[in-house]
């Protein structure tokens, strides 16, 4: 039984094609045309598999091969569709296609299994558009809550409600909700994003810990004014206080040390104009470690830092917490299981944590759930320059369909 790499190879860039800033890396945000394009297209793969496809009250997608045993609860496999800015081809969507492709691989060997096998496309794993993240496991863990749903708007003010409804998304919380036991294993099949698989050598990782994340918004409100007749003396400038506090955040995580990390990756100025005082400057701050104390004790030195700085500078500050999810463990039975069909397979394997978030650290929550990793080229991703090698991902794919076998029995 073969995994078809071509076939592998076809569904991801065509998915890549799906992106609203083609040539500079795959960007298809949650809700968006893309989105659409990719959620079609990832239905029609479905259907040809024969699986049977459906979603739930979230707009989650599946695709459900029957098992001998239907009462049974499926073992899933999948992962998100959608990207960051200008992220690459294989971040999320590597781990639906592999799924389908274990899809098809099963119906060519007539192989049949007891525990139905579901494949999953989740969307909004990464928040780039509306802040949040794993917002569609979110809703299947019982994680989100309407409040939230009605509060998250998009960087345009796009309610995501919204946004989601004119994706034909008409949202029932309860219609996604899954209880705990409802789903046998999940499995996820992602591409690293680091270094280290790459420069150890080996096949595949076996994730452990996926770390903890703690996400903020934070506005600074100043006065805006003529860049050439406002004396010094007297500024409300929000950038000068955003730029103070972006220095003083990466301070805080590297004397943190550890695998304390922090980022402010966004922010927007209002008005963004070469001769005006900024009066508002909105950024967000990502902080991850995988020890929950680290990371609260990293919140509260950034909260202290934005006290000083509102002390000390003519500027209002707002603080608004976006995520937060804790560190999470994988499970240890299905660790051990992926390790002994590695080894079987003769795969190098690297038991290790991941510095990202994935689906699989929502889903442990109601679930057994573990991640693969696939070597990342040069440790990239988020980026363009996102690669990895179609044989590394076909390991990758061969150790899943082997382990879902063995689950499924
Ligand atoms: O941000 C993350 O860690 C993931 O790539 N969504
Ligand atoms: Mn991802
Ligand atoms: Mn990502």
């Amino acid at each position: 039984m073969k995994i078809n790499m071509e076939r592998v190879k076809r569904d991801i860039n065509n998915l890549a094609s799906f992106s609203s800033t083609p040539g500079r890396g795959v960007t298809r945000l949650a809700f968006s045309k893309e989105d659409i394009q990719a959620k079609g297209y990832l239905m029609a793969q479905m259907e040809a598999a024969g699986l049977k496809v459906y979603q739930d009250g979230y707009g989650s997608l599946f695709g459900r091969r029957e098992g001998t045993e239907p009462g049974l609860p499926p073992v899933m496999i999948g992962s998100h569709y959608d990207t960051g800015i200008g992220g690459g081809p294989f971040d999320g969507v590597a781990g639906i296609v592999a799924g389908i492709e274990i899809a098809r691989t099963l119906n060519e060997n007539g192989v049949e299994h007891r525990y139905p096998i579901e494949i999953a496309a989740f969307n909004d794993e990464e928040g780039a558009r509306f802040g949040n993240a794993m917002s569609n496991t979110r809703a299947m863990a019982g994680f989100l809550t309407q409040e939230e749903l009605d509060r998250t708007k998009d960087m345009n003010g796009k309610p995501l409600r919204e946004a989601m409804e004119e994706c034909g998304i008409k949202v029932d919380l309860d219609k996604a909700r899954r209880e705990k036991g409802s789903v046998k294993s999940f499995l996820e099949l992602h591409i690293e994003q680091g270094p280290v698989l790459e420069s150890a050598g080996m096949d595949v990782g076996i994730v452990e810990t996926i770390v903890g994340l703690d996400r903020y918004e934070v506005k600074f409100r100043g006065l805006s004014g003529h860049a050439g007749t406002t004396p010094m003396a007297g500024r409300k400038d929000a950038l000068v206080s955003a730029a103070k506090f972006i220095v003083a955040v990466n301070e805080i995580a590297r004397e943190t040390g550890k695998d304390a990390v922090a980022t402010v990756g966004e922010m927007s100025i209002y008005p963004n104009a070469s001769n005006v005082i900024p009066e508002l400057v909105k950024l967000s701050v990502d902080i991850r470690a995988t020890d929950s104390q680290v990371i609260n004790t990293m919140s509260e030195k950034v909260q202290t830092e934005l006290e000083k700085i509102g002390y000390a500078d003519p500027v209002e500050i707002e603080f608004k917490r976006g995520v937060y999810l804790p560190p999470v463990e994988m499970d240890r039975d299905n660790g051990d299981l992926l390790k002994k069909r590695a080894e079987e397979m003769g795969l190098k394997y690297h038991v290790m944590n991941s510095g990202a978030a994935h689906d699989a650290m929502v889903l442990a929550a109601i679930a057994p759930s573990n991640i693969i990793f696939v070597p990342s080229v040069r440790g990239l991703s988020h980026d363009p320059e996102e690669w990895t090698e179609y044989e590394d991902l076909g390991n990758g794919a061969e150790l899943m369909l082997q382990t879902v076998v063995e689950l499924t029995k």
